[in-house]
C-alpha cells in the first residue's frame, strides 16, 4: 500500500526554539518509518519580517542541521529549501486568487505580527497563508504536523483546496489533497518564560523570553531559574487559570520532554518549591537537548555533506511538485 505523505516546515527566522521543537520538529522524527515525510526550511515566508541576508543565509543551513540533529534523516525525508522550488511561488499567486481578504484578516497570527511590526504591515504578512497552503497543497499532503498556533492555518488551507477542487473538479479526481492538520500531544504550545501569557517565539526581542536549542547549557538553567510564576508558591496545573500560566508551562514543558503528562508531573511535583521544580526543569531540558548539539556540532563541520542534501533535496521536491502545479494551470486555461 501507498505511504501516506507527510509535509511541514519552520521558519528560519530566528534560533530555534523549545517551542518549535516540542511543538513540532520533535514529533516529526517517529513519522519518518511510516509516512512519506517532506521537511522544508520556509525562508520565503521568513521575509514577511525584515531579515538580515546574511544571518538568513546561516540560519537556513542552521535549520537544515537542526533538522537533522533532532533525528531526520535525509535518506528516509526529503528536505529541502522553499525558495529554492519556484512552484511555491507560482502556486502562491494562483491560490491568492481564491482567497477572500475577509478571511484572511480573521488570522491571528497577521494580526500579532502586524502590531508587532507596526511600521512594515507588508501584503506578505498578509497572504503569508497563502503561500503555506501552496506549501501543502504542491504534496498532496495527508498530515500536517504543527504547533496549536499554525491550526489556524491548516484550517484556511483546508478551505482553500476545498473551493478550488469545487470550481475546477465538479466530475471527482479532485486537483488537491485536502490536508489534516496533526497536534503533538503534549508541548502543542509552548509559552514565553517572560510573559508566560503569550507562545514562545524565536523572534521575541527578549532572548529570556524563550529556550534556543543553541543556546549554552548554563543559559538555558538561567533562564528557566528566571521565568515568570506566581506568588501562590503551588505547582498544581489549571490550564484555564491565567495567574497560573507561568507554573502551567513549566508543567508543560517538562511533560513533553519526560515524555509525561502534565497531571503526572504535577502529581509527582506537589508541595515542593517553585525553585526545586525549577532546577528539576532546567536539568530535564538540558539533557533532552544535550545530544541535539553534540550531533549539530559534528554536523557544523561538514558544508559538503549539507549541500548535497540540499540539492537532492530540490531535485525531489520539484519532480513532486512541478506535477501539481501542471494539474493547476490545466485546470485554470494556462497554455502548457
Ligand atoms: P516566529 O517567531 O518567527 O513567528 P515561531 O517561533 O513562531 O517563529 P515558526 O517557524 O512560525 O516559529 O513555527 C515552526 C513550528 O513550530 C510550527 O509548527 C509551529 O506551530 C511550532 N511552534 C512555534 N512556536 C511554538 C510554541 N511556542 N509552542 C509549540 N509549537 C510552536
Ligand atoms: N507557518 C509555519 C511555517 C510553515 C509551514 C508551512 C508549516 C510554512 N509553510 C507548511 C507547515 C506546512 C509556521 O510554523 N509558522
Amino acid at each position: 500500500m501507498d505511504k501516506k505523505t507527510i509535509f511541514s516546515g519552520v521558519q528560519p527566522s530566528g534560533n530555534i526554539t523549545l517551542g518549535n521543537y516540542l511543538g513540532a520538529i520533535k514529533n516529526w522524527v517517529r513519522f519518518q518509518e511510516d509516512y512519506n515525510c517532506i521537511y522544508a526550511m520556509m525562508d520565503m515566508h521568513a521575509i514577511t519580517v525584515r531579515q538580515n541576508p546574511q544571518e538568513l543565509r546561516k540560519r537556513t543551513l542552521d535549520l537544515l542541521k537542526i533538522y537533522i540533529s533532532c533525528g531526520i534523516d535525509p535518506e528516509k525525508s526529503l528536505l529541502f529549501v522553499q525558495s529554492q522550488v519556484s512552484e511555491h511561488a507560482q502556486l502562491a499567486w494562483v491560490l491568492n486568487c481564491y482567497t477572500y481578504m475577509g478571511e484572511l484578516s480573521r488570522m491571528t497570527q497577521f494580526k500579532d505580527k502586524s502590531s508587532k511590526h507596526a511600521d512594515n504591515i507588508n501584503a506578505g504578512l498578509f497572504t503569508y497563508p497563502v503561500l503555506m497552503a501552496a506549501d501543502i497543497l504542491l504534496y498532496q499532503a495527508d498530515f500536517v504536523p504543527v504547533g496549536k498556533d499554525q491550526m489556524q492555518h491548516i484550517e484556511i488551507t483546508r478551505d482553500i483546496a476545498e473551493r478550488f477542487n469545487s470550481i475546477y473538479c465538479k466530475e471527482g479526481n479532485p486537483v488537491f489533497k485536502v490536508p489534516e492538520g496533526l497536534l503533538a500531544k503534549s508541548g502543542a504550545k509552548v509559552m514565553s518564560l517572560t510573559e508566560p501569557t503569550k507562545k514562545m517565539s524565536k523572534s521575541d526581542e527578549n532572548p529570556k523570553a524563550y529556550i534556543s536549542v543553541l543556546d549554552d547549557f548554563s543559559v538555558i538553567a538561567n533562564k528557566i531559574k528566571s521565568a515568570v510564576t506566581d506568588s501562590e508558591g503551588k505547582i498544581e496545573y489549571r490550564p484555564d487559570d491565567a495567574e497560573k500560566a507561568g507554573i502551567n508551562n513549566l508543567i508543560t514543558i517538562m511533560a513533553a520532554v519526560t515524555g509525561s503528562t502534565e497531571a503526572k508531573i504535577a502529581e509527582e511535583f506537589c508541595g515542593k518549591g517553585y525553585g526545586d521544580f525549577k532546577k528539576a526543569v532546567a536539568e530535564a531540558v538540558v539533557e533532552e537537548i544535550r545530544p541535539i548539539r553534540e550531533r549539530y556540532d559534528e554536523l557544523s563541520k561538514s558544508k559538503d555533506y549539507l549541500e548535497q542534501i540540499c540539492r537532492s533535496g530540490r531535485e525531489g521536491a520539484e519532480k513532486i511538485s512541478a506535477k501539481t502545479l501542471g494539474k493547476v494551470y490545466k485546470k485554470l486555461g494556462f497554455l502548457v
